[in-house]
């Protein structure tokens, strides 16, 4: 879906605006900061182009020194600093694109600033003229023109066409790398635990072994990396300020979800057979237990894509809610659970103001950055902060 005329004029406008007040001299530059919402305050949202001319940004992530990375689906690492961008090369890389499937996940290693390290989650193509989806490190070198490849933690997550390739990648604060895939489209794919698709992972983000705490570590084969199942195609990871580990995924035509993780836990979806999407997202009929969503869209389906919990505070009252980045629905949803996870409360923003969005990440200021998914080189990335 492309951008109306109106919304690019408007994007334009925005767009000026921002040139003008962040032109080197302008009177009164830097502008202060917007005042902050009380506690108790429904904010509203100011949003401001960061970059624009993307196309596909995936994920975006800050390094630090103000400097963001952004992997773009088809292949591309930029770096953005101030008005500059350059793309990364990417040493060796082997990035498989197709569908849904291409430089997807990016997570910046807690010590980048000593280590250098970031990791990737991507289609790959491999020796034999076949693909698979991998995690890789890399090493951004110290003048951010290029990144060496350290280590391929894990491979052979499954891929097909290139549809439900997931995958989102989040390092806990226990230090484990997550990784939400999707089932890549295979019927058995979700319930079996001899397949890395439609999961989420923990891994050693040093060696790529399992992560020790994993409910099946000790297993041969990919069962040791599973930390949950049953997932049809993880796009969104967030933990919350309790350390509870949540997913983002997309329904058939109904039933996208919200899940709140928990070792071994099976989230109930079963394409059987012949990947016959007709079964319900979360199918009680399996054997042993499987656990409902936290939030669900019902029919029609958002599409929802990243996902993230605001800070603690700063947002008024949606401080601590999780928001939510939807593709189809064309908006932010801001989701506030309670103590115990249950839902409370739901509220939409920006519906229809910027088409697709698709990646949300809490920057390091506790402002948002988001990014649209519109395609054709016009994709935009979005700082949305809270006003009064
Ligand atoms: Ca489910
Ligand atoms: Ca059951």
């Amino acid at each position: 879906m492309r951008p109306t005329a109106a919304l690019r004029a408007a994007i334009a406008v925005v767009l000026a605006a921002t040139v003008l007040s962040t032109a080197p001299g302008a009177e009164g530059a830097p502008s202060s900061p917007p005042p902050r919402p009380s506690e108790r305050a429904v904010p509203a949202l100011k949003v401001t182009v960061v970059a624009d001319e993307l196309d596909i940004p995936w994920d975006v992530q800050a390094i630090g020194g103000g400097r963001l990375l952004v992997t773009e689906r088809g292949g591309d690492l930029l770096l953005l600093h101030g008005t500059t961008r350059t793309t990364v090369d990417l040493v060796g890389a082997r990035i498989w694109t197709s569908g849904e499937t291409g430089l997807l996940g990016l997570a910046v290693d807690p010590r980048f600033t000593k280590n250098r390290r970031i990791y990737t989650c991507s289609g790959w193509e491999t020796a034999g003229g076949a693909h698979d989806i991998r995690v890789i490190r890399w090493r951004l070198a110290d003048d951010h023109a290029s990144a060496r490849r350290q280590r391929t933690l894990l491979k052979g997550l499954p891929t097909t066409t290139g549809r439900h390739g997931g995958c989102r990648l989040l390092i806990a604060r226990n230090g484990a790398l997550v990784v939400g895939t999707g089932d890549a489209a295979i019927t058995k794919a979700p319930q079996t635990l001899r397949n890395l698709g439609g999961k989420s992972l923990r891994l050693d983000r040093r060696t790529g072994e399992a992560w020790p705490g994993n409910p099946w570590s000790r297993a041969s084969g990919p069962k040791r990396y599973v930390f949950t199942y049953g997932h049809r195609n993880v796009q969104g990871l967030s933990q919350r300020a309790d350390g509870t580990l949540w997913s983002v995924e997309h329904g058939t035509y109904r039933d996208d979800e919200v899940n709140r993780l928990g070792p071994g836990r099976n989230f109930g979806w079963q394409p059987d057979p012949g990947y016959d999407e007709s079964p319900p997202m979360t199918d009680h009929s399996l054997p042993g237990r499987q656990w409902n969503a936290r939030w669900s869209s019902g029919e029609p389906t958002i599409a929802p894509s990243g996902g993230a919990f605001l800070p603690a505070r700063g947002w008024g009252r949606l401080s601590g809610a999780m928001v939510i980045a939807a593709l189809r629905g064309e908006h932010l949803l801001f989701l506030t659970f309670d103590e115990k996870g249950r839902l409370v409360r739901e509220r939409v923003r920006l519906r229809g103001q910027y088409g697709r969005l698709r990646a949300v990440t809490v920057a390091p200021n506790g402002t948002l950055l988001v990014t649209t998914s519109n395609g054709s080189g016009a994709d935009l990335l979005l700082r949305v902060r809270p006003v009064r």
